[in-house]
């Protein structure tokens, strides 16, 4: 029987690719996002709702996701593993050039969001002795002017994929948390309000990862055998490193 990964945040970029490369092995996928066109899109490629089921929500919306995970055929009820991919950024700016609500729509996103769904499904992942992938950032371990909220958010799921490990401890449950570098995706036309022009300054001959990448990266931690737990992984473009402290003089 086919292994199932709920996989949030799957209209476009990492969400996508993951999808792709899990029925690409056999797995089958439940995949989600706001568009309900491109998910329609998605499933039609990937064979079908047998293969690839859609739920069409705002993960921020705690009714609307328990609804749509409520809404779940038999067949796609009990799955094996959940991808917490669903995320963005928003804004660039110094802290005192942020919009307080871009902040807010960050932590509903990347924390609220991310914890209501784990929580609503850790019955089933315990059931299925299952795996919890969360896709935090390098923005968790690395500071940079203008990821302030949005580094934060990523380093609240790194921490709690870590206390997760901890609590599921006894329960055969693996979960990791994967800290990618810079990447190629819509994340930055969403992060700068839909701007090509930064999109293309900052992927410019740099080489950047690509979601498949990403997606290698995840399946190959759902691929490993049941005993063994990736804890967290950070993944950069070879192009992408580290610079020295900032110090400002007066
Ligand atoms: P994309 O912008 O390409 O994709 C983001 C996905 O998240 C979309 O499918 C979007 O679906 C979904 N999403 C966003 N907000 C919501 C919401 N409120 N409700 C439901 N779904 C939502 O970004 P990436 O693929 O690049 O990023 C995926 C994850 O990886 C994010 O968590 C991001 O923070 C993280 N990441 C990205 C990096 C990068 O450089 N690209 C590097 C490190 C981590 P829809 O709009 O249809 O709702
Ligand atoms: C996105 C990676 O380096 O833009 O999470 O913060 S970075």
């Amino acid at each position: 029987m086919s292994k199932i990964a709920l996989v949030t945040g799957a209209t476009a970029g990492f969400g996508n690719a993951i999808a792709r490369r899990f029925v690409s092995e056999g797995w089958k996928v439940i995949v989600t996002g706001r568009r309900q066109e491109r998910l329609d899109a998605l499933v039609a490629e990937l064979g079908g709702p047998e293969i690839a089921y859609p739920l069409c929500f705002d993960i921020r919306d705690e009714e609307a996701t328990k609804t749509a995970l409520a809404s779940l055929p038999d067949d796609f009820a009990k799955f094996d593993a959940l991808v917490n991919n669903a995320g963005l950024a928003l804004g660039t700016g110094s802290i005192e050039a942020c919009d307080l609500e871009e902040w807010k729509t960050m932590i509903d996103t990347n924390v609220t969001g991310l914890v209501t769904i784990t929580r609503l499904v850790i019955d089933t992942l315990i059931e299925r002795r299952g795996l919890i992938v969360n896709l935090a950032s390098a923005a968790a371990n690395w500071s940079y002017p203008g990821a302030n909220v949005y580094g934060a958010t990523k380093a609240f799921v790194q921490q709690f994929s870590l206390n997760l490990r901890s609590d599921l401890n006894a329960k055969g449950v693996r979960v990791t948390s994967i800290e990618p570098g810079m990447a190629e995706s819509e994340f930055t036309l969403v992060r700068t309000g839909g701007s090509k022009e930064a999109y293309d300054k900052l992927y410019s001959g740099a080489n950047p990862l690509q979601p498949e990448d990403i997606a290698e990266t995840v399946y190959w931690v759902a691929s490993l055998p049941a005993h063994v737990n990736i804890n967290s992984l950070e993944v950069m473009p070879v192009t992408q490193a580290w610079a020295p402290f900032a110090i400002h003089r007066t």
